[in-house]
């Protein structure tokens, strides 16, 4: 499919999208899921290739099933409620928006939304999601391959302040946090907190502890939230614009060509001042 065209009717859909989400997403209490769903679907980006990442892929049957997808199908025809009342938004667009919406109506930080992902229907090839059993190595590898940072890992890391895992799509059970429908800075607090309370710890969440680089930054946002927050809001935007050029090129010429006219426009009209200033003078010196 086509780069959409991201004129003022596009924006104006998105806005829409963007309230539809809001009651769907509360009303249902699926922004833990809905988040995730948006996570799928960038993180099989690949930097080097230019594969995979947020463009409406995960729609696809084939790429749904995939072993890291389970239970992902009902986000994703709950999103299909949103796509048949505005139609012209790209899925693409459509499940980073939920992501971002997700996040905040469970409080959590503003993310910058930048509209224009083109859909694609090809299915990367299984695997280019990170296992939660691995270590720090692997995390490393999965981030990396997307162009991501230690800090970006971390800080996406955050995003299992909410919600849980269940035993029958992933084999592991319960929250991370006491309040999985909260997005605050408490998946730091308990992970630092060590085990304790029946709280889940996967594999992936105590090597964030254990490495020395990753560590640092999770007692930075245990005890700050606000740097949490900023951090947050940072990669969450890297990860859903992963090898996404917003349509600046187009939009952009209008743009200077308009600035370079008022430029002219400014200059002529000064040039006219000064000139009848001058004639003035002259007039009144003769
Ligand atoms: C659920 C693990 C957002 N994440 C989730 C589950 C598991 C993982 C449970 C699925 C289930 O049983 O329902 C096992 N996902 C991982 C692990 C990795 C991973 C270990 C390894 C890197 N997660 C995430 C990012 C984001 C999320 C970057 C979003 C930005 N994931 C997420 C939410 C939920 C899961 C909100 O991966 C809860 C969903 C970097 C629900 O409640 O249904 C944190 C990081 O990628 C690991």
């Amino acid at each position: 499919m086509a780069m959409p065209v991201v004129d003022t009717e596009y924006l104006k859909e998105v806005d829409k999208a963007r309230r539809d989400l809001r009651a769907l997403i509360s009303s249902r209490n699926c922004a833990p899921i809905m988040l995730r769903l948006a996570w799928h679907d960038a993180g099989t980006y690949c930097a080097k290739t230019k594969t995979g990442g947020p463009n409406g892929s995960i729609r696809n049957e084939e790429e749904c099933a995939h072993a890291a997808n389970s239970g992902l199908k009902k986000a994703v025809d709950w999103c299909e409620e949103v796509k048949a009342k505005h139609p012209k938004i790209t899925y693409a667009d459509l499940y980073q928006l939920a992501g971002v919406v997700a996040v905040e109506v469970t409080g959590g930080p503003t993310i910058d939304f930048v509209p224009g992902r083109k859909d694609s229907t090809v299915c990367p090839k299984e695997g280019r999601l990170p296992d939660a059993k691995q270590g720090a190595p692997h995390l490393r590898d999965i981030f990396y391959r997307m162009g991501l940072s230690d800090k970006d890992i971390v800080a996406l890391s955050g995003a299992h302040t909410l919600g849980r895992a269940h035993p029958e799509r992933s084999g592991f059970d319960g929250p991370w946090t006491q309040e999985p429908l909260k997005f605050d800075n408490s998946y730091f607090v308990e992970l630092l907190k060590g085990e304790s309370e029946g709280l889940l710890k996967l594999p992936t969440d105590t090597t964030l502890v254990e490495d020395p680089a990753f560590r640092p930054f999770v007692e930075l946002y245990a005890k700050d939230e606000d740097a949490f927050f900023r951090d947050y809001a940072a990669s969450h935007k890297k990860l859903s614009e992963l090898g996404f050029a917003p349509s600046g090129a187009k939009s952009c010429c209008p743009d200077t060509t308009v600035l370079a006219q008022s430029a002219v426009g400014i200059a002529v009209a000064a040039a006219v001042v000064i000139c009848s200033y001058i004639y003035e003078i002259r007039k009144r010196a003769k």
